[in-house]
């Protein structure tokens, strides 16, 4: 199995990089993000406590993501590879994506870590707001406070996977074809080994 991490602040491009890359790729899409407002969406308990933290610009807690995750990982027994957006967020969920992984033997390959200004990111989302419908895109102080929860909890994460020598930063300001090509070379010449 190749599994990859897509990695970066909200806003970053990942849910965009990610349709791109598991079709090139053929892996599993596992977004916490489109789960969570799948379970929201099916008005679920769990959907219902999501989403009161959700609209804070909060994480939902770990033990809830890791279930989902590992629940996703136990029904896609065969396939090539998952490519990871979205998760882990914590350090606790990288541990416990480690173990799951340990278990299956098939490790994280890398983590593609997206580099985006702050200013770019209100940018992004403040726009995706205006079309999205998704609550937690159309107020500032929402967008504001995801961004506060990533450098308080997420970005300890890319150090977790930094001291397995697995972090991979590629700019993720541009259009998204270029940026799409940069991944696209990391995965080729630094990860898949060339037979
Ligand atoms: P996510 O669904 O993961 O959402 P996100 O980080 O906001 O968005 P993403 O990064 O995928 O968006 P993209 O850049 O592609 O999380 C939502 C919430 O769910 C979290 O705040 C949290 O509450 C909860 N959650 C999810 N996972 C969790 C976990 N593991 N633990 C705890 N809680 C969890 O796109 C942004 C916009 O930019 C789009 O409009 C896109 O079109 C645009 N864009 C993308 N690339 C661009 C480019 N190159 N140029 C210009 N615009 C671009």
């Amino acid at each position: 199995m190749f599994n990859l991490i897509l990695f970066g602040p909200p806003g970053s491009g990942k849910g965009t990089q990610s349709e791109k890359l598991t079709a090139r790729y053929n892996l599993k899409h596992l977004s916490t993000g489109d789960l969570l407002r799948s379970e929201i969406q099916s008005q679920t308990s769990l959907g219902n406590e999501a989403k009161k933290l959700m609209d804070k610009g909060h994480l939902v807690p770990d033990e809830v993501v890791i279930g989902m995750i590992s629940s996703a990982l136990d029904a896609n027994p065969n396939c090539d590879g998952f490519l990871f957006d979205g998760f882990p967020r914590t350090s606790a969920q990288a541990e416990a994506l480690d173990k799951l992984l340990d278990m299956k033997q098939s490790p994280i390959v890398a983590m593609l870590a997206l580099d985006v200004s702050e200013k770019e990111l209100v940018k992004r989302l403040v726009k995706r707001g205006e079309t999205s419908g998704r609550s937690d895109d159309n107020n500032d102080n929402v967008i504001r406070e995801r961004i506060k929860e990533y450098h308080r909890k997420t970005a300890p994460v890319a150090e977790h996977y930094n001291k397995q020598g697995k972090v991979v930063l590629v700019k993720g300001e541009g259009n998204v074809s270029e940026i799409f090509d940069a991944l696209c070379r990391e995965i080729s010449s630094r990860i898949i080994p060339k037979t």
